[in-house]
């Protein structure tokens, strides 16, 4: 296929799967809509994408309605014409039973996980419709697919997007647009960094003794769905490790 002109907007650009997959859709030659929180990331990783395509930056947080809204429809007209979305902003917070878990935690993972990628769809989803095509991407988990111990929250959070990308399928089904899920099982990111609160040492012992995914195998499966041919979708993908054969059965060394 070939993808010069598409765009691409991708959430969470800034680290981790969302970075390797506007790397991978860069060299790709995909046009692409950086998101994230952090501006210097945004910048930097602009200037770099800038050598093989047109890539342009937004910088809101995903929590925000107002926020999410008037990022993206401040696009200029040429980038409002999104045909693909990535789906990808999003964390744990904390890993706790749930009758002592954090109700800051619990807000952070529904309001980003969930509402955000609502927000973020909605604004999308109406070009899309519009132009009768569109693709897109919605990074649930592993987590989304089976409840482990002290994953409460973030499980439902996931689970949750598991039900919105079926639910989108149908909705948005008469007017061609794709929808696909992708469930990672132990990516090595700074995600564990985020849920453990910038525990190192924590975060690290999650990937020892076995090989994790890396951010570029995601990035990898990405491209490969938005490279299938028009008539087709992958609608669902759960992508492991092979140390891990489900969300709590992992086979370390040692
Ligand atoms: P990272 O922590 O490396 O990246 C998370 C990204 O989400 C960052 O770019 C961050 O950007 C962005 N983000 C977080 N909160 C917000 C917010 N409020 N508004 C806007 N952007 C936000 O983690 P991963 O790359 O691993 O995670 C990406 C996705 O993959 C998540 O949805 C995660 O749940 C999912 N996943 C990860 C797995 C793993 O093991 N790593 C496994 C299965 C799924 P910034 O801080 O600049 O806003
Ligand atoms: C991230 C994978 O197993 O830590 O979604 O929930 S896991």
């Amino acid at each position: 296929m070939n993808n010069s002109g598409r765009i691409a907007m991708v959430t969470g650009a800034t680290s981790g799967i969302g970075e390797a997959t506007a790397r991978l859709l860069a060299q790709n030659q995909f046009q692409l809509i950086l998101c994230g929180r952090r501006s210097d990331r945004l910048e930097k990783l602009s200037t770099e994408l800038s050598a093989y395509t047109q890539v342009t930056s937004l910088c809101f947080d995903v929590r925000d309605r107002d926020e999410v809204k008037n990022a993206i429809q401040s696009l200029p007209i040429h980038w409002k014409e999104i045909d693909v979305l990535i789906n990808n902003a999003g964390n744990a917070h904390g890993l706790d039973p749930v009758q002592t878990g954090s109700e800051d935690d619990w807000d952070a993972m529904i309001d980003i996980n969930v509402k955000g990628l609502l927000y973020v769809s909605k604004q999308v989803m109406e070009g899309m419709i519009a132009r009768k095509r569109g693709h897109i991407v919605n990074l649930g988990s592993i987590a989304g697919k089976e409840v482990y111990t002290n994953g409460n929250v973030y499980c439902a959070s996931k689970f949750a997007v598991d039900a919105l990308t079926k639910g989108m399928r149908m909705d948005l089904n008469p007017f061609g647009i794709k929808v696909t899920a992708i469930h990672p099982g132990m990516v090595d990111t700074e995600f564990s960094l985020v849920r453990f609160k910038g525990d190192e040492e924590r975060a690290k012992k999650v990937y020892q003794g076995l090989t994790p995914l890396y951010a570029n195998d995601i990035a990898d499966t990405i491209l490969y769905v938005l490279t299938r041919p028009a008539h087709v979708v992958i609608a669902d993908m759960v992508v492991l490790p092979v140390a891990q054969a489900s969300a709590t059965v992992v086979t370390r060394n040692g």
